[in-house]
């Protein structure tokens, strides 16, 4: 076991049950460190899902993202990048009812869009999305900060 940190994020279509969530992040042993609500422009949605642009649904998902706030977190714990992604289930909330019916999104999401929450798939992927979202935040195990090593 590793300590981590991840970005979590409850989407538009969840955002109502934002507390009910956040209730079970914290029931799984994760910390929340930074947390702020915010609503993203279609220039934020593209540049935080580019990984999926020109795919058949890149248009609906960049929509659906800057279509409400979002409640943005940083968690901290355990393998923390993996033990969100457990927690939230798979993509699609339709699957995630059959496969993980305890899951987020099988809770609180819909289908294989609207699906509840967002978790970091990696920990280069965490960092970059912490950086995104909380710019100040300082994550000292990067290869960027290699550079700041006091030798
Ligand atoms: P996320 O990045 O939001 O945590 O989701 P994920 O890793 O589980 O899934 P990913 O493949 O990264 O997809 C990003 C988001 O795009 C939407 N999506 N729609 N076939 C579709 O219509 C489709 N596939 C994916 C979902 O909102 C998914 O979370
Ligand atoms: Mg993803």
């Amino acid at each position: 076991m590793v300590f981590q940190v991840t970005l979590a994020m409850v989407k538009p279509d969840a955002i109502d049950r934002a507390d009910d969530i956040v209730d079970r992040v914290l029931a799984s042993g994760l910390a929340v460190l930074n947390r702020r609500r915010v609503r993203l422009t279609l220039e934020q949605s593209t540049e935080l899902y580019m990984e999926h642009y020109g795919k058949s649904f890149f248009t609906e998902l960049v929509a659906f993202m800057s279509s409400g706030p979002v409640l943005v977190m940083v968690l901290a714990g355990n393998d923390a990048v993996s033990a969100w992604r457990d927690l939230i289930g798979p993509t699609d909330s339709v699957k995630a009812r059959e496969v993980a019916p305890k899951s987020i999104r099988a809770l609180f999401g819909t289908d294989n869009r609207l699906n509840a929450v967002h978790g970091s798939d990696s920990l280069l992927s965490a960092y970059r999305e912490i950086k995104f979202f909380f710019p100040t935040f300082v994550v000292a195990d990067t290869q960027e900060s290699g550079s700041n090593a006091l030798s």
